[in-house]
């Protein structure tokens, strides 16, 4: 268990390191932005391993001015003793050898990153170099490793320069350690500061007491993270800027054999759900077993409370699930062993047992906070948004009934708008929610019929954010799109019954079209969120520019390309900027915008759940000054492009289409 002492027998032997740089996206996904950052988080998800038990409470990051990054922890320091069999150190099998670790068969560590800990040897091969350095026992030890060619030109991975030797006395103890990421592998990729403060500020948060000191030696930045609430400051950190139904986060804590559960939750005003869940570190942004655990387990203790304290009368009925999670952020916590990934994006937990041990714990710890006279007041507010929660929740099934009756009826009329594709092969259909008549009308004649449908849209489509569902159906925009996509939404939503593969927001590239992307992305985030986790949300870039002579055209789509192309272009060139869609004939769009041969497309994703949230309740929700200060933040481009842009950082990524 936890706290034992082992050395470098203990330490078990899987695999050799060669196939990392074979099959890279095997270890760490990609070898783009994610898989370069990923390198870092190995290491950092180790000096996390031991803190977690309870050795050391610091870690240091720093992005140095090379190109490389150094982790250190001030923990025990990794094995420096030789392993019996392989003759070599406890660091050296730890970086040059796959699955090398306790973690993979013993019991040194209480629990393990599961798929994610593939280790700090992953992070070794595929770097030009690796530094470590171990403060132990008064003695400063170093080991480097570097990757090279030989003279056959054959690949030698994380190989020790020499072995790790001893080189001088200390009083620190820990472990540090500094790798450069192969330009070989990874091209001209950089760490990404910004996207390094968001992960290590998460990994604060669900690590209580841990300190993560952030330096960016290339900017001079730098950032410290130590959250003493854990969680509960997590939660308090989503819902800034919101308005909460009670002053604090509850907080509760469960533990079982091998397992932890914790969790936090707070209510505002807003009418949807918002929560959060983590095993052993890593967002699972599918759910889970875990996060049903909880919720069965909350309706239940918020249906007994309600009863036995008459707010429901014994004639009426329980209240439901999502009646009870109207409003809430809650964050859940989950540390435990053997962990199963299910799901398209393996971001589910599949494990059974953390259903019940969830449900049973959550039962236990939450009825004891309601119990507590001090805590009335919360329970009281949660029962009475639930309550009105539910009198929506019927007046939405009407309304609904009501939207379907009205649909049918009215489905001539959507057809009018609705121009919809002949071939009915759902993979390769796609849908252009396109902005204006006008330019709706160009998207009709330009697009291939067999494929493409196209909805022009008249108005702006209702901002969902802040509102309840019963609004955002009345919306007419809103409903057509609803009709047009076929799946429903909130609970109901079913993925199964998608009419089409790609859903293309099309809109201008000016404010108007920013706000109509922001919108229309606000309720899919709310509305219909598997969408966008399942891949199926594109933003469509129009042109900017057409460069162009007699015979020479070229469209530019960014005001950093544009110098280039005019150079390519020679002189006596004409310039046309675009300030619409609309000014654009039916083959121009196609050309530039629709045809899946040349189009640019940017591919939704939520990266970052946790800051999506809060992206989007700054930028859609009703505090203004916050919005205006978040604007002013970023304020380094025009203020239209950075909305959108700081919009699509955290949920959009560029995707070859
Ligand atoms: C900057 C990155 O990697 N910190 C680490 C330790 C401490 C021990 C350890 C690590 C046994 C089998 C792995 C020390 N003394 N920071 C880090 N600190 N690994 S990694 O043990 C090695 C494990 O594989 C440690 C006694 N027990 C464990």
């Amino acid at each position: 268990m936890a706290g034992k002492n082992y050395d470098s027998k203990d330490i078990v032997v899987l695999e050799g390191l060669d196939a990392v740089r074979l099959r890279p996206g095997m270890y760490i996904g990609t070898t783009g932005v994610k898989g370069f950052h990923h390198l870092l988080w190995e290491i950092v998800d180790n000096a996390i391993d031991e803190i977690s038990n309870g050795y050391g409470d610091t870690i240091r990051i720093t992005l140095n001015k090379d190109g490389s990054a150094t982790v250190e922890d001030n923990g025990r320091g990794i094995p420096v003793d030789k392993h019996p069999t392989l003759h070599k150190s406890g660091v050296e099998v730890v970086y040059t050898t796959l699955h090398a670790g306790g973690k993979f068969n013993n019991a040194n560590y209480k629990f393990s990153g599961g798929l994610h800990g593939v280790g700090a040897s992953v992070t070794n091969a595929l770097s030009s170099w690796c530094n470590v350095t171990v403060y132990k026992d008064k003695k400063e030890y170093f080991v480097g490793f570097h990757s090279y060619r030989d003279e056959n030109g054959k690949m030698h991975s994380g190989v020790a320069k020499e072995p790790l030797k001893c080189v001088g006395k200390t009083d620190k103890q820990g472990t540090k350690v500094t790798f450069l990421p192969d330009k070989e592998m990874f091209g001209n990729i950089t760490f990404n500061f910004e996207n390094v403060c968001n992960r290590a500020r998460e990994l604060a948060f669900l690590n209580k007491g841990l300190k993560i000191v952030l330096q960016d030696e290339r900017t001079g930045e730098g950032e410290i993270y130590h959250y003493e609430g854990g969680i509960a400051d997590f939660v308090s950190y989503l819902v800034e800027g919101k308005n909460k139904l009670f002053a604090k986060p509850i907080y509760f804590h469960g533990q079982d054999k091998n397992f932890d559960l914790e969790v936090a939750f707070i209510y505002t005003d807003s009418y949807t759900e918002n929560s959060f869940s983590f095993v052993n570190n890593i967002p699972t942004i599918e759910g889970g077993t875990h996060e049903t655990g909880f919720k069965s387990a909350f309706t239940k203790v918020m249906n007994d409370w309600a009863r036995s304290n008459n707010f429901l009368k014994e004639k009426e009925s329980n209240l439901l699930g999502e009646d009870f999670r109207e409003g809430i952020t809650v964050v859940l916590n989950v540390k435990m062993n053997n962990v199963q990934f299910e799901g398209q994006t393996k971001t589910k937990l599949g494990n059974p047992e953390a259903k019940t041990l969830v449900e049973s714990l959550t039962i236990k710890e939450l009825s004891i906070i309601l119990s507590d006279k001090k805590n009335s007041s919360v329970a009281e507010v949660i029962v009475s948004k639930a309550k009105g929660a539910a009198k929506v929740r019927e007046a939405a099934k009407k309304a609904k009934e009501l939207t379907r009756a009205k649909n049918s009826a009215e489905n001539f009329n959507l057809v009018g708008k609705l121009a919809a594709s002949t071939s009915k092969d759902r993979e390769k259909s796609e849908l252009f929610i396109v902005e204006g008549d006008s330019a709706g009308g160009s998207a009709k004649q330009g697009r291939d019929r067999r494929f493409q449908a196209i909805l022009p849209l008249r108005g702006k489509p209702l901002n969902a954010e802040k509102k309840r569902i019963d609004q955002v159906l009345a919306n007419e925009e809103i409903r057509t799109i609803i009709s047009a996509l076929n799946t429903g939404i909130g609970q109901d939503f079913d993925l199964s019954s998608l009419r089409y593969n790609k859903v293309i927001i099309l809109s201008d590239a000016d404010q108007d079209g920013a706000h109509i992307r922001a919108i229309l992305l606000t309720f899919f985030f709310r509305y219909m969120r598997e969408l966008i986790n399942d891949g199926h949300v594109y933003i469509g870039l129009p042109p900017l520019y057409k460069v162009y002579k007699k015979d020479y055209t070229e469209y530019v789509y960014s005001d950093s390309e544009l110098p280039q192309a005019i150079a390519r272009a020679g002189r006596n060139y004409s310039l046309q900027r675009y300030k619409g869609l609309g000014e654009m004939n039916p083959d121009q769009l196609w050309e530039t915008t629709m045809d899946p041969d040349k189009r640019n497309l940017i591919k939704v994703s939520i990266d970052d759940a946790a800051e999506a949230e809060r992206l989007v309740t700054t930028l859609m929700g009703d505090d203004i000054e916050a919005r205006k200060q978040y604007i002013n933040q970023h304020a380094n481009f025009d203020k239209e492009d950075e909305f959108y842009k700081n919009y699509s950082k955290v949920n959009t990524k560029t995707a070859v289409d």
